[in-house]
């Protein structure tokens, strides 16, 4: 690592865990505490310094233990999305899991406060409607099933601010050709997980619709970009970024990508989504990124980037033109 790389913040975070002598070292150890019935694994598994910086971090920022993905990282890089974009930095991790939006937890940034009681695991992804073959399909089976990898995204907020963020995870579209969507389904609609017992902000907020739920049009939604994350940064998702699973469509404003998703529903129709059902003028289907059509309230031309106070011009698609410009005819924002 070169000494003043400007990433140097965010890899002093994560070597502890990606170094792989060490981490196999670590993963052997939490399966034996396992097998012997250990009951605290985070308190027991620290066999090095390292690793127990590792578990401070996780459990501070509520990163959530899973044995099915405690062999998955690091994920082989995508090689089209291995690098951060040359106008753009990495976003420092600390800045991707303490600023979020996440209504589940609270209406603030900080809602990572609420997550500790959101407990994902054991989970379950359940697929249905128009397809030939509807199934569920348990999250630890999940991550054999499919090829995972990990790529480096922008990420721009209809709110105006931006980030870069190592995504794991793999194609949308791999995952839906197992259900054998039938040729009348046009688009998916998707919904977030309810537990008002774990997740505050669905009873505090009980003016809206819950559970968060989005759609997409099916050509989007089987695009290349489209992907189901289950990690960022080297290790599973933080609670309050979606654990154990959201969908990343990243020409997209972040809105159209549900966290925390329970279900995927194949239809002909055009799903209502939660942000156009609760404000219609200020939140579309489409909700593609275009620095040229504001926001009723404020310029979507530029963006604030997370960490930083540089403002940086907003990229039509959010820079992905060449990869999705083809599925429109120019009015879908
Ligand atoms: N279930 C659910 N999904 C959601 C949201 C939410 O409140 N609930 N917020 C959306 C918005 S507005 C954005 S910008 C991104 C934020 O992702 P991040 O917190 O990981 O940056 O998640 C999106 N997905
Ligand atoms: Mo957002």
């Amino acid at each position: 690592m070169v000494k003043n790389d400007p990433r140097r913040k965010f890899w002093k975070e994560t070597d502890a865990i990606t170094d792989e002598a060490i981490y196999r070292n670590r993963r052997q150890f939490i399966k034996n505490a396992i097998a012997a019935g250990s009951g605290s694994i985070l308190a027991g598994g620290s066999v090095l310094a390292q690793d127990a910086e590792a578990d401070d971090f996780n459990v501070k920022y509520h990163v959530p233990t899973n044995l099915a993905t405690l062999d998955l990282y690091p994920a082989k890089k995508n090689e089209k999305y291995n690098a951060v974009p040359e106008d753009r930095e990495m976003t420092n991790i600390k800045d991707a899991y303490t600023y979020n939006n996440f209504y589940e937890l609270s209406s603030k940034k900080n809602c990572y406060v609420n997550a500790k009681q959101f407990e994902p695991f054991p989970w379950t992804l359940e697929i249905d409607g128009l397809c030939n073959n509807p199934r569920k399909i348990d999250f630890d089976d999940m991550i054999s099933e499919f090829a995972i990898e990990e790529r480096i995204y922008r990420f721009r907020c209809v709110e105006a601010w931006s980030m870069v963020v190592p995504w794991t995870g793999f194609p949308l579209a791999d995952l839906l050709k197992t259900a054998e969507p039938k040729s009348e389904a046009k688009f998916i609609h998707m919904a977030s997980v309810l537990r008002p017992e774990q997740l505050p902000g669905q009873k505090e907020m009980h003016w809206y619709k819950w559970p968060y739920y989005e759609g997409l049009r099916i050509d989007e939604a089987m695009n290349p970009l489209s992907m189901v994350a289950i990690g960022s940064y080297g290790r599973n998702l933080p609670k309050q970024a979606g654990s154990p699973l959201r969908i990343i469509t990243p020409w997209k404003y972040g809105y159209k990508g549900p966290k925390s998703v329970v279900k995927i529903t194949f239809t002909d129709k055009q799903p209502q989504t939660f942000w156009n059902e609760s404000q219609p003028k200020e939140y579309g289907f489409y909700s593609n990124v275009n620095p040229r059509k504001p926001h009723p309230r404020w310029s979507q031309a530029s963006e604030r980037v997370l960490g930083k106070g540089d403002r940086i011009p907003t990229l039509l698609y959010n820079g992905y033109a060449e990869e999705v410009g083809g599925l429109y005819d120019g009015s879908e924002f």
